[in-house]
């Protein structure tokens, strides 16, 4: 009779059912999230939201530095989109907005509602902030139509549907048709694994919250599904799904159909995890991979309810790297894969530095042996990120940026703070688009 009762259920009724966080070193994603508490009660940090989440969906917590993590978030969003809503339904361009932010931040401001909603008692937000993000969404769209793509990314995009279905807030049907069309077109490109899986959590949040009419909710259910079983057939033999990184994506994914129950995928992937704890070693990696290993997605955000909380985490400092003695020569290229660029190799040389330096260290070395080689980096929740070498800036407008590589052709899965390069490694900076 049961068995009859659960095959009858339809699907996003059996998705609901939660899968349990899995057996696993316990001790070391513990470890995991006090050390992201430690990263958090850095003052000298800028407050991400994605950090926030990280923490909102462990299992442990220390409520005291929550809140005043929380609090910080708060001045450094009421402030600038706290402004009143004009008539016409858009809000009124605050000097510090239309200066900073000539792009659309919908991906920020995604992020911070979510947390929002992650807060014991959920926050309800300001009406202001659900306009910002429902204009930023129109201005992504805006460059959408123009461009062929949103202006910021499908990763913010998906984000921004997420937050405002798990606020539950409706969102026109024409902005998640645009969604479901980049999904069926598959050209999805660099984090092709993440964006996916962002858009389909978008998408079960909205079937799952009944924001949409009948029909739609079925195209959203079979495409959800469809993603999860793609994403299980493009698992690697080692488990992982895409990257390293893009495996918690795609677990996010399992655990929001349901699919953890039953695909082996789900098991293979989640050890591969915890096989490489290590590789997660910024506020943004742990942040990211920490609500899978406590079995949650961001499709839960919609439904947290507010129950006795563990505050039992005490925040960990992360280690320093280890210094080895010694020397060692990277060899260091600058190329430019752009049309209008006369040739492709700009710069060439064997630059030495310590045996422990990472590949900003190179580049600065770089510039100590030789003033003319130029370079500039931009702070982010990612870490530094390169945006000019050689005089030469990348333009988000143009879609370009550097893409680091180790030769021939291997891109790094990791930005200039965090890759260390090994001795006689070959390290391409290419201006290329994406
Ligand atoms: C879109 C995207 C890009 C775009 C960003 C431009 C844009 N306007 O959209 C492009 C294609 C340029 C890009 C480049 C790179 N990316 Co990228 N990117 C993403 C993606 C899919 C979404 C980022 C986003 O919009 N987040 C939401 C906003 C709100 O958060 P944000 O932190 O403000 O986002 C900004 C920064 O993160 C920055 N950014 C994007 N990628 C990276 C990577 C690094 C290392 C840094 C420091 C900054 C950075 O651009 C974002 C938009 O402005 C993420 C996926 C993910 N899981 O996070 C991968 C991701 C962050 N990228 C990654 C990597 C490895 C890179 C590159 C190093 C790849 C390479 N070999 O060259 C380069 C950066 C090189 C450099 N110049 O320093 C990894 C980072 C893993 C890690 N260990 O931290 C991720 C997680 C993808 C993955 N699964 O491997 N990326």
């Amino acid at each position: 009779m049961w068995l009859l009762l659960v095959l009858l259920l339809p699907p996003a009724v059996l998705s609901a059912q939660r899968c349990e966080p899995p057996p696993g070193p316990a001790g070391a994603v513990r470890a995991l999230s006090a050390r992201l508490l430690g990263l958090a009660g850095d003052p000298a940090r800028a407050p991400d939201p994605a950090t926030y989440l990280g923490l909102r969906l462990g299992r442990e917590h220390n409520l005291q530095l929550e809140q005043h993590y929380l609090e910080r978030l708060h001045r450094a969003f009421q402030h600038p989109y706290g402004r009143s809503v004009q008539a016409h339904g858009y809000p009124e361009q605050d000097a510090e907005l239309s200066t900073g932010a000539e792009r659309p931040q919908t991906g920020r401001l995604a992020l911070y509602l979510l947390g929002l909603r992650a807060t014991c008692p959920p926050t309800k937000p300001h009406r202001a902030l659900v306009t910002w993000l429902k204009y930023y969404l129109e201005e992504d769209w805006t460059g959408s139509r123009r461009h062929g793509h949103p202006l910021t990314n499908y990763y913010q995009y998906g984000l921004g549907v997420l937050a405002l279905c798990a606020h539950h807030k409706r969102v026109r049907e024409e902005v998640i048709r645009r969604l479901l069309e980049a999904q069926h077109r598959g050209r999805l490109g660099h984090g092709a694994v993440d964006t996916e899986a962002v858009l389909a959590l978008a998408f079960a949040c909205l079937e799952r919250r009944r924001l949409v009419g009948a029909r739609l909710a079925a195209e959203l259910r079979d495409t959800v599904h469809r993603v999860s079983r793609s994403m299980a057939q493009a698992q690697g033999p080692e488990g992982i799904i895409g990257n390293i990184y893009s495996t918690p994506w795609a677990l996010q994914v399992f655990l929001a159909t349901g699919m953890c129950h039953t695909e082996p995928a789900y098991s293979r992937a989640m050890a591969v995890l915890l096989e490489n704890l290590d590789a997660f070693g910024t506020a943004t990696t742990m942040a990211q991979v920490l609500p899978v290993l406590h079995g949650h997605s961001y499709v839960d955000i919609a439904s947290m309810h507010c129950q006795e909380e563990l505050d039992t985490l005490t925040p960990l400092d992360v280690e320093p790297p280890t210094e080895v003695p010694g020397n060692k020569t990277v060899r260091l290229m600058v190329e430019c894969a752009q049309p209008w660029c006369s040739e492709l190799q700009l710069y060439n040389r064997r630059v030495s530095t310590p045996a422990t330096a990472s590949l900003l260290d190179v580049l600065r070395a770089a510039t100590a042996q030789e003033p003319h080689f130029t370079f500039d980096t931009q702070d982010t929740p990612q870490g530094p990120y390169l945006t000019q070498v050689l005089g030469l800036e990348a333009r988000q407008e143009k879609r370009n940026y550097w893409q680091l590589l180790t030769a021939p052709s291997t891109p790094l899965l990791t930005g200039v703070a965090d890759y260390i390069p090994h001795d006689g490694e070959t390290l391409i900076l290419r201006l290329s688009e994406w």
